[in-house]
């Protein structure tokens, strides 16, 4: 059998651009110890036996939660930190006021000042890893130099890595190239930087989720939105889901939610009763690329191999899928504990917390056991509902895109748009209130154009222009929708029961693509009519739908005239089809009574 040091020559010669990139940042951070990773069961559990014996890693209780652990991480870095996230353009205007903007050169100086000496007395862990099926031509490599080992986990359940990646990465012309590093989890001392034209990433002071694991929104959406635009393709915040019908015809379906706003739920879902016969496959919970097949089709692949969902509100009733996969091998981030051992969230549904994420004994007056943003971190193949075609190199065709945000009110349960460029029109006026996914204020609303906000790696406005182009290759293009599972009554309670309820919107649509139900057209697109549903065994009051399926013509000239307002920040590369298409709107709006 190979020595360590022998693995560790044979990876590194086979591609000598890698090793010459290792070797300078090495020279720089000072590492005491360089670990190529190959990828392998034994690497992994080394690593975790590791983390495990630096108390690091909490093994939890293994009759009920085999295989799992549970990390605290650092009470200040928890989630993404858009105010420290930047784009890094020659050029300011290429980043686009949707973005933080820093020179090229200042960000390389500041990051490479953070850099200097960090690995001083760690491991440095070279991680090659594919994004998409290994054998996909639309998949696309990176490598992440990190000196965590909790990343290197997360990073081998969440991506394609190890030997096959690095042999790939061997074989084509870039790669990208992404450093991170821990330092010393100052928030002062944080940045996560992107410069699209070199294919790097420089990520400094967090360990958290999207702060840390490059080959997710950093790499498969910052940077992969920049060369998807010079490639002709899409990179998009979006699960994709395969839906089963009783006649065994699977219609595939990308949806585009702000993070914490339900895409795992909606990608894992479980028909409700009146649906026997259906089921939901699933090919991706975050993140989709988008190709024009020969044939005009839109094809989606999952650029990732795992999920890391948000846990709290995760029972057998919300995502019964997502809850008994999550019962092994997985990684909890910042999640409870019981007496026993075993992790505790708000809405598990059993058991009782006697520490809090943070480790200290529960006390209710210091805020919920689990951090509202813990998660979970597992294997996409764990997935009972795992896609036969999530692994297919050519992706699956999408017969509808899916928009939505978290609104209190106006967007109604359900609108089609009226074709492609109405379709773009909805996405890039796609509004959310806030999550505790990102730091920051929760609950206010915010524009977030196809759920992109934090994560175009380019200006919104020639992203808008970008969506377009793309449609007019498409001769099959997908319908177009927006939902909002969010609505509320006057009094704070949901109008829509959501989660697996959902699949009725979801059947509706599909009906609609195939020309078999029934809508009205109003001014803001085609909207299902009560009968068009099918409601049967859902407790959803009739004057609830009334409400969901309301278009308030007030309401609706002043969200046009505040997404006017909105597209003008972006003035002037906002395409003037996006303008037409609002400018129509407008009118039709105007002109209803
Ligand atoms: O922290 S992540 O960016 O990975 C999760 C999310 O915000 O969707
Ligand atoms: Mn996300």
């Amino acid at each position: 059998m190979a020595t360590a040091q022998e693995r560790v020559a044979a990876l590194a010669s086979l591609e000598p651009r890698v090793a010459a990139w290792v070797q300078d940042v090495a020279a720089h951070t000072r590492p005491a110890r360089i670990h190529w990773c190959d990828g392998s069961d034994a690497e992994y559990e080394t690593l975790r036996q590791g983390l495990v014996h630096d108390g690091s890693l909490l093994p939890l209780e293994p009759g009920r939660f085999p295989g799992c652990y549970l990390y605290r991480s650092d009470p200040a870095d928890v989630a993404r930190v858009e105010h420290l996230t930047y784009v890094c353009t020659r050029a300011r205007e290429d980043a686009g006021p949707n973005n933080y903007w820093m020179e090229p050169r200042e960000a390389h100086a500041r990051m490479d000042a953070l850099f200097a000496g960090c690995m001083r007395g760690r491991t440095l862990y070279v991680v090659p890893y594919c994004m998409g099926p290994i054998d996909s031509p639309y998949a696309r490599c990176g490598v992440e130099i990190t000196d965590s080992a909790y990343v290197v986990l997360n990073m081998r359940l969440m991506t394609r890595m190890g030997r096959d990646a690095l042999g790939r990465i061997a074989r084509e012309d870039t790669f990208v190239k992404g450093l991170h590093s821990t330092g010393e989890l100052d928030p002062e001392r944080r940045f996560i930087m992107h410069f699209p034209e070199e294919l790097t990433i420089k990520s400094f002071g967090s360990g958290y989720g999207g702060n840390a694991l490059l080959g997710k929104k950093c790499h498969a959406l910052r940077i992969a939105s920049w060369q998807a635009r010079s490639e002709g393709w899409l990179a998009e915040h979006m699960l994709v889901v395969g839906i089963e019908n009783p006649r065994g015809e699977t219609h595939y379906v990308a949806c585009a939610f702000p993070s914490a706003c339900g895409k795992t739920n909606l990608a894992m879902l479980i028909p409700p009763a009146r649906f026997a016969g259906w089921r939901i496959w699933t090919v991706g919970d975050d993140i989709a690329w988008l190709h024009p097949g020969s044939d005009g089709r839109l094809y989606a692949i999952n650029p990732e191999a795992g999920y890391f969902g948000v846990v709290p509100g995760t029972n057998a009733s919300t995502n019964r899928v997502a809850f008994e996969t999550i019962h092994r091998d997985t990684i909890f981030t910042n999640v409870a504990l019981t007496a026993d051992g075993q992790p505790w969230w708000e809405g598990r549904g059993e058991g009782t917390p006697v520490l809090d994420w943070r480790g200290r004994p529960y006390d209710p007056a210091n805020g919920p056991a689990a951090h509202p943003n813990a998660r979970f971190t597992v294997d996409a193949r764990r997935n009972p509902n795992y896609s036969p075609m999530a692994d297919a190199p050519a992706g699956v065709p999408l017969s509808a895109i899916v928009f939505g945000g978290r609104r209190r009110s106006l967007a109604p349960l359900v609108v089609q748009a009226r074709d492609w460029a109405h379709g773009v029109l909805l996405g890039a006026a796609v509004a959310s209130e806030t999550t505790a996914a990102a730091a920051g204020a929760v609950g206010v609303v915010r524009r977030d154009p196809m759920a992109m906000k934090p994560f175009a790696g380019y200006h919104f406005g020639d992203y808008w222009s970008h969506w377009l182009d793309v449609g007019a290759r498409l001769t099959r293009p997908p319908a177009i929708f927006h939902v909002n599972w969010f609505r509320q009554d006057a009094g704070g309670r949901y109008l829509w029961p959501g989660f697996g309820e959902n699949l009725r919107v979801l059947a509706w649509m599909l009906a609609r693509c195939g020309g078999a139900s029934g809508a009205r057209e109003t001014p803001i697109g085609w909207l299902p009519r009560p009968q068009d549903l099918d409601l049967q065994g859902v407790a959803v009051a009739p004057d609830a739908l009334d409400e969901l399926l309301a278009v308030d013509l007030t309401a609706w000239r002043e969200e046009l005239a505040a997404i006017e307002s909105y597209f003008g920040e972006f003035a002037p590369r906002v395409p003037a089809a996006l303008l037409a298409e609002l400018a129509a709107a407008r009118a039709r709006v105007a002109a209803a009574r």
